[in-house]
């Protein structure tokens, strides 16, 4: 039998979620990096394609031969077949359980009304449009008001649905960690920041942080302040 595999591109939200539910069910795993920012984007390989047509990661391999990809089918995948230890709570409270399946969703929504601020690092600020700018704002606001959303639901609990660490922890988490490394500053949001801190000391989060990702240190450019400067 083979190893399990993951295929995955470093400081990827969508690898990092699943590489914390690997770590969280105590899977054993063969992690293979695939580079992007190379000419030939490892992605694109006719190789890896045969694998996804999609050309991207991740890509979970089970031993036996068993392929999936898309992270939050993955992490439905992995609760479905590894059950122990559950990653959901009991179906009896069935308002957190209808709420971590709804989150593991949601935190899909945080990520994508960030996407213009991400597009801010091939542009220069200064050469762009008015309506370039407006987007920006827009972004920017749209993100206040997830992460106010966001802070009243972690308010609740130890974790964001549940006192338990669940799979919305694994979808969630890697998506906040992500804009803070762009620069995102917690501060108005307590609750959030301790969550953070909360999730950050766990083994799998600390296992599954991006290569060269170091805590409190942002990337070299820090796209929030170059937002809030438009
Ligand atoms: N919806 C997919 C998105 C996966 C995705 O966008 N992966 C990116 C990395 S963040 C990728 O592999 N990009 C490589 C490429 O486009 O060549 C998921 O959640 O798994």
């Amino acid at each position: 039998m083979d190893e399990r595999t993951i295929y995955i591109v470093n400081g990827s939200i969508p690898s990092w979620r699943v590489l914390i539910a690997l770590q969280e069910k105590g899977l054993s795993f063969s992690q293979k990096r695939l580079f992007v920012m190379r000419s030939q984007r490892e992605t694109k390989t006719t190789e890896f394609l045969t694998l996804n047509p999609r050309g991207q990661a991740p890509l979970l391999i089970e031993p036996e031969g068993t392929k999936i990809n898309e992270s939050l089918a993955i992490l439905h995948y992995l609760e479905l077949r590894y059950p122990q230890p559950s990653l959901l709570p009991s179906p009896e409270n069935l308002q957190e359980y209808a709420n971590t399946i709804a989150w593991i969703q949601e935190a899909e929504i945080l990520a994508r009304v960030y996407e213009p601020i991400e597009n801010l690092f091939g542009n220069k600020p200064s050469e762009m449009s008015k309506s370039e700018r407006e987007k920006i704002r827009q972004a920017l606001s749209a993100i206040t008001f997830n992460l106010d959303l966001w802070e009243q639901r972690v308010a609740k609990h130890t974790y964001l649905a549940s006192d338990l660490f669940t799979l919305a922890d694994c979808s969630f988490y890697p998506v906040l960690a992500y804009l803070m490394r762009r620069g995102l500053v917690l501060n108005p949001f307590l609750k959030l920041q301790e969550y953070e801190l909360r999730v950050r000391k766990r083994l799998s989060a600390q296992a599954s942080r991006p290569e060269g990702w170091h805590y409190n240190k942002i990337s070299k450019t820090n796209l929030f302040k170059l937002a809030e400067a438009l």
